[in-house]
Parts: C-alpha cells; structure tokens; sequence
C-alpha cells in the first residue's frame, strides 16, 4: 500500500489534477530505504516544470483476492500499464469505514440514534416470530405454550373433522378443532378463555390429577392443562385451569390464589395467553397499520407522540434517532415510527417508508421563517414513490401559543390544494392540551383502513 505524505510544488491534489497534467515529459522512479521518488516533467500553458512526489512504501497484508486482484491484466487506455497501482491514476487516502444501514435482519437502521431508541428499534426490528403464540420475541422451538398448541393439533388430527358434536360421521361439514370430538359442551364453552385461570408458581412435582382434584373443589373442571418441557417433559411451573363456567373461575381466582401448595404459593389469576387472545391478536394483526411521523425538527413528533401514549410530555429532548411506538386505537394497532427531524436526519428518512400506511406530517405553526424549508421538505416526500398512496395528515401543531397561524395559512403556505396524489387533511393541534390529536388520529385511521382493509 502506497501512503503519500509529501507533494512538491506544484501540488497535485488529486490524482485526477495528475492525470490531468499528465502531459508529462520524462518520468523517473527510484527506491532507497523504503521511500519511492517518482520525478515527472510536466509542462502547461505556464510552461515546463518538474514534480517530484515521494512515497513511502509500507507493505500491509491483505486477503488473498485483493493481493490476486492487484495483478489483473488492465484494460482500456492503460493496456499497456504494468500491474498493481499506478501512482498517476492512485491516489491513496485514509481508510474509510464503512457502516451497514441495515442488521441482519434487513432492518434498517440508524446510527445516530440514542442507547433507548436502539434498544426499542432492536425490539421493534426483531421479527423473530413463533408460528405457535404469534408472539414477536421468542422463536417457534421456544415457545412457552408448543407443548399446548403440540397437542391441539395432536388431537383436532384423524377423522375428527368429519364427526360432528355427538361423534357421529357429517362429512362434507367443517367442524373446528375446538369442537371436535364431542369436546364441545351444550354452551361451547369448553375452551373459552374466559373460563380460564392461569395457575403459575406451580410446584415440579404437581401433575394434572392432583391439580384437577383441588380446582375441583370450586365446581366442575372441564380441563386442566399443565406446561412441560418438551425435551424433558418436566413441568414448566404453570398450567391452565378452565371450569364450565366463568362464575366457578371467578371464584377459584378467589379461594386459590395464594393457596400453599407444598413448598410454594400458587398464584392464580386470569388467563391472558389463552387461544381466544391468541386469536384474536391473530385477527388484530390483520389490522395493522404503519404510520410514520415526520416533520422539521422541534415541529412536536415526540410530544405528539408521547401524548398519544398517555406519557409524561415534561422531558421532551430531540431525537436523536428514532422512537417507535405501538398504539391501540380502536381496534387498529398502529405502529408509529417518530424519526428525527434535524437537517442532518433528514437523509435518513427514507430508510422507514417501507410498507409506510399514512403519513403524518407535523409543522410548528409558531415557526413562520421555516415553512419554507418545510414545504420543501414534504414536497420530496411526497414525489416518493414508496410513499406514493399513503394518507397524508397534516398537523398545524402547537395552536396553543397565541403567535401560532392558523391551519388554512398552513395549508395555503405548504399548497396543499394542489396536492391530488395523496389524500390529505389538515388539523390545527396542540401536543400540550391534545386539541385535535384523537380527530386527526381517527381521520388517518379511518382512510387507510378505507384503501386497505377489506370488510370484516
Ligand atoms: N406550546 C406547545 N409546545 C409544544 C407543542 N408540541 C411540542 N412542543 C414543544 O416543542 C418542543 C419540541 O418538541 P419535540 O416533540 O421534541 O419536537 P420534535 O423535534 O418534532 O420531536 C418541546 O419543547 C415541546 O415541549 C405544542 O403543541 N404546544
Ligand atoms: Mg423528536
């Protein structure tokens, strides 16, 4: 590897400048303790003069295709070079890093972004994903509940899809897994989560007969499951308990939380991860939606966005890098990505327009010298392509100081009117009293779901 560290008059500040000024008369090169001189004579409009660069030589290893590399034949106009570097046409400069954008998960990622928000984006890119539970942080072989999906699928096997409630042979009639083999009481409610309790700190040496024989004691157990291990098929310390009916749960909750069994204290209380949760995240899921807040910087993202999430709105500092949020709001999951919206951030933007369902676009209506800069910032968005359809929400924010203008200056000012390859609206708000954050929210909410859910 060559390293320059001297030029001699004139300077040859790149090797772009040499190639240039190659109208070189005579070259010469020469070694002597580690130092290579080439003296070249070049001769310009101003005339003829002599450069002499010096290099130092250093040897550094390199993999074994770059040094292969190194000796190609070359091509082109320098057919006739010899092989490796050549001083005229290299210009060898400091080593640069180079950072990935994205992990391993083909997430994007941002470097500038805070210890916290890496943390949350590392969550939020993990797609590790269970095909048990649905759940987003462990994979399939680890699910804590395999053993109770293993076994429903065990038993929803055979001909019991063909049987209906009383056993009997119904072909042609779909009967789901829940109901098959007569394991559906008269009031279906055999597997309802509702009847469920969830029993955890439960002892090693407990099995289902003597956990059936206590919760008996409250009224009829329809079914008693206990988690094991599926390699060591030891118990994992909870189970599940449902009873006919919700009353008789209800009532075990009661009487057995706490309860002493050998060495320890059960805890009983309300199933959350029951199949019917499980479901109906499944269903949730289909309702997803993906929402991007952006804005010039100290415009109110985070504020707007902590708000929304019920958060202490006191200690707001700017973004860094990113904040992602996951709000419910009626039934839709949205998934909010906040990004920083200072100048040198703004490049980095387009890294989450990915699957991007709306677009919410917050301005400062304080800040009248910036509106400018912020008309031109959403006009490249909006060209985008990946973000081509997506709903557009315009939040005048900040309406609570009095100096602030009103939404249809901000309209006028971003022109809007003109804007027909998104659907948009505009909402004047204040992230600090909350004024229109829910209506503008709901109005986003309302036209992706427009554009993208199908009716239930
Ligand atoms: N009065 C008022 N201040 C706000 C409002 N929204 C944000 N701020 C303040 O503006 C500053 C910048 O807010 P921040 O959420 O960090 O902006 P971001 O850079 O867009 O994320 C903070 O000091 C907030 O307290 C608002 O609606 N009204
Ligand atoms: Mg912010």
């Amino acid at each position: 590897m060559l390293i320059c560290f001297r030029a001699v008059e004139p300077v040859i500040g790149s090797w772009a400048e040499a190639v240039e000024q190659e109208t070189l008369g005579s070259h010469t090169e020469g070694t002597k303790d580690g130092i290579k001189t080439v003296t070249d004579t070049v001769s310009d409009a101003s005339g003829k003069y002599k450069v002499i660069t010096t290099f130092k030589l250093v040897t550094k290893k390199v993999p074994r295709p770059v040094a292969e590399r190194k000796k190609w034949k070359k091509f082109g106009a320098c057919e006739g070079d010899v092989t490796g570097p050549q001083v005229a046409t290299t210009f060898v400069a400091e080593e640069v890093q180079m950072q990935f954008v994205r992990n391993r998960f083909g997430e994007q990622q941002l470097d500038a972004g805070e210890e916290t928000s890496k943390t949350e984006a590392a969550k939020a890119a993990s797609v590790t994903h269970c095909r048990y539970c649905k759940s987003d942080n462990h994979w399939s072989v680890e699910c804590p509940y395999k053993a109770m999906y293993v076994r429903h699928e065990d038993e929803s096997g055979g001909d019991g899809a063909e049987k209906d409630l009383r056993g009997t042979q119904k072909l042609g009639v779909y009967v789901p897994p829940g109901a098959r083999d007569g394991r559906l009481t008269a009031g279906g409610a055999m597997r309802s989560e509702e009847n469920t309790c969830r029993v955890t700190n439960l002892p090693e040496e407990c099995d289902e007969q003597e956990l059936r024989h206590l919760f008996n004691q409250i009224g009829t157990v329809t079914r008693v499951f206990i988690a094991r291990d599926k390699h060591t098929n030891r118990p994992k310390g909870f189970a599940f308990v449902t009873y006919e009916r919700r009353d008789l749960a209800e009532m075990a909750i009661q009487k057995l939380n706490g309860y002493k069994m050998d060495h320890l204290v059960l805890k009983v209380e309300w199933t959350s991860m029951g199949l019917l949760t499980i479901l109906k995240k499944q269903r949730r899921k289909e309702k997803e939606m993906r929402i991007l807040i952006l804005g010039l910087d100290n415009a109110g993202k985070t504020t707007i966005l902590k708000k929304l999430n019920g958060e202490d709105i006191d200690t707001i500092s700017p973004t860094l890098g990113f904040n992602i949020k996951t709000l419910e709001y009626r039934g839709f999951k949205l998934n909010v990505w906040d990004v920083g919206g200072q100048r040198s951030l703004r490049s980095y933007w387009r890294n989450y327009f990915e699957q991007t369902d709306g677009l919410i676009w917050v301005v400062d209506s304080t800040d009248v010298d910036r509106l400018e800069d912020c008309k031109r910032e959403l006009g490249i968005l909006l060209v985008e392509e990946r973000l081509a359809g997506a709903s557009l929400l315009v939040l005048a924010n900040k309406h609570d100081i009095p100096s602030a203008i009103s939404a249809e200056e901000i309209e006028k000012l971003l022109g809007l009117k003109d804007l027909k390859t998104h659907r948009w609206k505009v909402f004047q708000s204040s992230a600090v009293t909350g004024e229109n954050l829910v209506e503008g929210i709901s109005w986003i909410c309302d036209d992706i779901a427009s554009r993208i859910f199908t009716a239930d």
